[in-house]
């Protein structure tokens, strides 16, 4: 189980530098800018996938330290051909998952994937998952600020021992 996982954030893209033309104090600039911009990825497990399922689930814990609230719009997984954000949401009484577009984390907070919660939920492989394995995990946010991560390959069984509620996903 990878603790820690690196990350970095995209702070100097082209079309953000140039949004600062007149600035003449670039480098240390870019340094306050990339602090305060921090999103720590960590704890990222992807499920493998169940014999005749089609979708599989993935969890991590995402932490703000930034004074700025962030919102992920979307993500994306090595070799997966395509990867939502899902919620648990009570509809009628029942539980039911659903997609969401967006999902905002407050200023120094952080949103904990897992199970009955938060999720992400993975389609189409395209190379078929081992456990064991790290795929390269890209979050991509709102303000043009992409997190990349690994994302570790686990069984069910390692999983739902990891999930303190032991919620049966599908
Ligand atoms: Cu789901």
């Amino acid at each position: 189980m990878i603790k820690n996982l690196a990350f970095f954030m995209l702070c100097s893209l082209p079309w953000m530098s140039q949004a600062h033309p007149d600035h003449t104090h670039g480098e240390s600039h870019h340094h306050a800018h990339a602090e305060q911009g921090v999103v720590q990825l960590t704890h990222a497990t992807l499920r493998d996938f169940l014999p005749t399922a089609s979708s599989t689930a993935g969890y991590f814990t995402l932490a703000n330290n930034s004074q700025q609230a962030v919102t992920l719009l979307k993500a994306e997984i090595e070799g997966l051909g395509r990867v939502e954000v899902h919620e648990h949401a009570h509809v009628n009484g029942m539980m039911r998952m659903q997609k969401i577009e967006k999902l905002e984390i407050a200023p120094n907070s952080q949103v904990e994937f897992k199970p009955g919660g938060y999720h992400l939920m993975a389609f189409e492989p395209t190379k078929p998952l081992k456990v064991g394995e790290n795929r390269k995990l890209t979050l991509y946010f709102a303000d043009g600020n992409r997190v990349y991560g690994l994302i570790e390959v686990v069984s069910l069984k390692a999983q739902m021992h990891n999930a303190k509620n032991g919620h049966q996903h599908h």
